[in-house]
């Protein structure tokens, strides 16, 4: 593998042994990773990669919302350079999102001691608690903790789709730290992570420089009809809280295909009582899943599935409620930031191209409390959440030099 970063002697080979490495905990028969948060899988990956930490010599410390941070010292005290994501992964997940981000700021601290570069500002490696917020919602929700817009309390209450309490989870794994919540301050953040779409391998670019993040709206709606027996209950007669799902559930993809552009629409889970064949279900549990690069656009969407519930529901007599599992306006990234990256990414000789994220990033709550900017790398056949998902070797190495070549130039020496 070329080594691509003159400045720092980084190891793209070390970087995917341990991405392997990690991918062992919580592998699935058929290839593929399920880490779900604050499960004991996470746990067992939280303790492999503090493990790779205290090797390291970093200063680790683990908030109460058990966010970890591996910090090397600079030769002044004072606000990191931080680098982070996430390792907790997706039901189908991989090896690589989130994991990368984490394990690729391991590597850049590494390649510090190996070339026995003394840095000026401290360099910190972060792993967010529940990024993917697919136990417990919402996403990302141990940045925002860390940057202090949702109180700890709240966040160690939450439930999970499991009915577990996160609280007792963090606990049960043996992460619920002690060190100051938000204790470890940035002064500036960058993010490493794989692309998750099909737009950098379809165009052939090498690297991702990403402007900001797009709008999150989660909801979780209940339909409630009445159970009722399949055969003999004539169709004017039913009360079916599962064909009003369904047909909410083609609405929301009619709203995003009517909106176009950008716009994405997902129903991702759907739970019936008592899902039986010969019983017409009496409750519905469905998460609607919207996105778009502009507020106006995604509060549009929001306002059109509110009306969509309404009418099916009354058409189909049955009753709902709505929770508001996540939103998150659309993130601008730092412009300078951005522009570094770009800049550091060519001076590599690597082809560049600008892009928002379609997927939530700690890096746009870090983003709440100072400059921050992510690099993308091609994801094979645009698959993430994915057991297939996969990013070459070579394009693991050209992410890691801009990393850890940006990295060192803002940790200064
Ligand atoms: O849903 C997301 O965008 C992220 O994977 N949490
Ligand atoms: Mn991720
Ligand atoms: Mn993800
Ligand atoms: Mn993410």
């Amino acid at each position: 593998m070329t080594d691509l970063s003159p400045a720092l002697p980084v190891n793209g080979d070390r970087l995917v042994a341990r991405l392997k490495a990690l991918g062992q905990i919580g592998a699935l028969p058929e290839g593929g990773v399920c880490r779900l948060a604050l499960t004991p899988e996470d746990g067992a990956g939280r303790d492999l990669v503090v493990g790779w930490m205290r090797e390291q010599g970093l200063d680790v410390a683990i908030d109460p919302i058990g966010n970890i941070f591996g910090t090397r010292r600079g030769t002044q005290d004072g606000p990191s350079v931080m680098m982070g994501s996430h390792i907790d992964t997706v039901a189908t997940g991989g090896l690589y999102d989130g994991n990368l981000g984490v394990l690729a700021g391991l590597e850049v601290l590494q390649a510090l001691d190996d070339a026995g570069i003394a840095t000026v500002h401290p360099v910190t490696v972060a792993a967010f608690t529940n990024e993917e917020g697919a136990r417990f919602q919402p996403d990302m929700l141990g940045s925002l903790v860390h940057v202090g817009d949702l109180p700890l309390q709240e966040a160690l209450d939450t439930i999970s789709i499991d009915g577990t309490r996160l609280g007792d989870d963090l606990a049960d794994i043996g992460y619920a730290g002690t060190a100051a919540l938000g204790g470890i301050k940035a002064a500036a953040y960058l993010e490493y992570h794989i692309e998750q779409g099909p737009v950098l391998e379809a165009e052939g670019i090498d690297i991702g420089v990403v402007e900001g993040v797009q709008g999150i709206s989660w909801t979780e709606i209940t339909l409630s009809g009445r159970s009722s027996h399949a055969g003999a209950t004539p169709m004017r007669l039913r009360r079916d809280a599962g064909l009003a799902a369904a047909r909410i559930a083609h609405g929301v993809a009619d709203i995003a295909k009517s909106i176009g552009g950008d716009m994405v629409g997902t129903v991702g889970s759907l739970r019936l009582r008592p899902n039986l064949v010969n019983v017409v279900a009496e409750m519905a549990q469905m998460t609607v899943d919207l996105r778009h690069p502009q507020e106006k656009v995604l509060a549009e969407a929001e306002a059109r599935l509110a009306a969509l519930v309404a009418r099916v529901a009354e058409e189909e007599h049955v009753s709902f409620t709505r929770r508001q599992l996540a939103r998150f306006q659309p993130v601008a990234f730092d412009r300078d930031l951005v522009g570094r990256v770009e800049h550091t990414a060519r001076s590599l000789g690597l082809s560049t191209r600008r892009m928002f994220s379609g997927a939530g990033h700690d890096a746009q709550m870090l983003a709440r409390t100072c400059p921050a900017a992510m690099v993308f790398v091609p994801s094979i056949a645009g698959l993430s959440h994915n057991t297939a998902e996969y990013t070459a070797p070579g394009d693991i190495a050209n992410g890691l030099a801009v990393l850890g070549t940006l990295a060192l130039e803002l940790a200064g020496r």
